[in-house]
């Protein structure tokens, strides 16, 4: 079978049918999905939301897939303490799209007058946004001078039948291509994806050199080709199995205002490119399912932002300190802070440490710096080693005005301050911390895993 979104959905289901919720109830487009991902998150539960029935359209949507680690780990056939340290040897695996002999993503073709983004599912996901945002489409495009074929995810506007706005604000090889192109008063061709293998929307966020195509990271990550077929009305190959796929192309020297839309700062936002896309074929599943991913400051949008950032710069720390032991960029923290464990060999090296990293990362406001015996995905456990093995004078350091993300509403002139925060304990600390033995551990927490409660 195929390895795309529903084969995806129903391999989940049956591992874990409580962590998809069918949504039966009719919900109204503007708001609801974003507004029930937000608060399940607030109860610290992350389940792919399946929304059946949408007031006024036919097909349903689904969204928060990538809300918890544990199932974007569960779409790599990884464990959840795998996704950092196995995701160097599962991406450097990769392997080349082929040709599909079935394209259900074709099952419906629209071109011309029959254009009409209008009458899909594409939600209003917060109060201050503009209006209905595309916030799931993997776009695909190609280099236009080396023929290097890309990945990317940019939010789309939508502003009319076949217009929508978008943003290519993070500068990624999307905007490269497009600038590229405007300079020579040329439009770039792009196709937007939605509703592909979660691996394709991986892939998507991931940021390779721009010779290298993400498309080819997306079946290694897959462990098989992404089967391909050629798009209706662009010089573009389209992943045949995905739900739905909008062909057009950004026009040269056109811009229009774009946004506000929710940002992963939590704060909404008109920073923009502005760029104008016109839309030349719609193509679907006859039964398709909208692909919604949950925006502003949600786990979910963090959370597949991190699956391949926090691996590659954990790597590039770890060549230079091979005793860190673990990673965590917290949802609390939005992009901005960072707890990072090692077992220290000498005194002032986690302040090296966070030195490189200040380097390594310009989003980065603060850093803490915890023993092994933490852990840094459990941010009540970092908390208490800032309460017990940190003192504010001797072991932190402020570095004001560096870059930084001007995203941040705090920064000026883009810039921030930069703290570092050392929680080890000093190398001869005498105190007892208290605790119980693993085999003791190991024991209890079996028990758990049998209890069953009377009812
Ligand atoms: C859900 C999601 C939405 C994103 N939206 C945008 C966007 O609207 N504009 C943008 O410039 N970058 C956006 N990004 C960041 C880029 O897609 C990301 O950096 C990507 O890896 C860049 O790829 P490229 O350099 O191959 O073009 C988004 C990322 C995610 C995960
Ligand atoms: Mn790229």
């Amino acid at each position: 079978m195929a390895k795309d979104l529903r084969s995806f959905l129903e391999r989940y289901r049956s591992n874990y049918p409580d962590e998809v919720w069918e949504i039966k109830d009719q919900v109204s487009l503007q708001y609801e999905g974003t507004a029930l991902a937000l608060q399940l998150e607030k109860k610290q539960r992350f389940p792919v939301l399946f929304f059946e029935n949408i007031e006024g359209h036919a097909f349903p949507v689904v969204s928060n897939l990538f809300a918890d680690r544990k199932r974007i780990a569960f779409m790599l056939g990884l464990e959840e303490d795998q996704l950092i340290s196995d995701w160097h040897r599962l991406a450097s695996r990769r392997i080349k799209p082929i040709m599909a002999n079935h394209a259900p993503v074709k099952e419906v073709v629209r071109l011309g007058s029959a254009i009409d983004l209008l009458q899909y599912p594409i939600p209003v996901h917060f109060e201050s946004d503009a209006g209905r945002y595309i916030s799931g489409g993997v776009t695909v495009s190609k280099d236009p001078d080396t023929g290097v074929g890309n990945l990317n995810f940019t939010r789309l506007q939508i502003k009319g039948a076949d217009l929508m706005g978008a943003s290519l604000h993070s500068r990624g090889d999307l905007w490269d291509f497009q600038r590229r192109q405007e300079e020579r008063g040329k439009l770039l061709e792009v196709a937007v994806v939605i509703g592909a293998h979660p691996a394709v929307c991986i892939a998507g966020a991931t940021r390779l050199p721009i010779n290298e195509d993400e498309l080819e990271l997306a079946g290694g990550l897959l462990g098989e080709p992404v089967p391909l077929v050629p798009a209706e009305t662009l010089d573009l190959l389209v992943p045949a199995n995905a739900e739905m796929v909008i062909e057009g192309f950004i026009e040269p020297d056109k811009r229009d205002q774009e946004g506000p839309f929710g940002e992963y700062t939590g704060y909404s936002t008109d920073r923009s490119t502005r760029n104008v896309f016109r839309v030349t074929a719609i193509t679907h599943r006859k039964d398709m399912i909208f692909h919604d991913i949950v925006p502003g400051a949600s786990a979910e949008h963090l959370n597949l932002s991190k699956t391949s950032r926090v691996p590659q710069e954990f790597e590039m720390l770890k060549k230079a300190f091979p005793n860190v032991v673990a990673m965590n960029y917290p949802t609390s923290g939005t992009h901005f802070h960072c707890y990072l464990s090692m077992k220290k060999k000498m005194e002032g090296q986690p302040k090296q440490a966070m030195m490189f990293l200040f380097g390594l990362d310009m989003y980065l406001k603060w850093i803490v710096v915890v023993d092994d015996d933490i852990d840094v995905f459990n941010e009540q456990e970092v908390l208490w080693a800032l309460a017990t093995r940190f003192q504010a004078d001797r072991d932190s350091f402020v570095v004001p005005d560096v870059a930084c993300n001007i995203l941040d509403p705090s920064s000026h002139d883009g810039m921030s301050a930069k703290l570092g925060m050392d929680a080890t304990r000093p190398l001869d600390a005498k105190e007892l911390k208290m605790g119980f033995s693993q085999e003791l551990i190991q024991k209890i927490e079996q028990k758990i895993k049998d209890f069953k409660p009377n009812n």
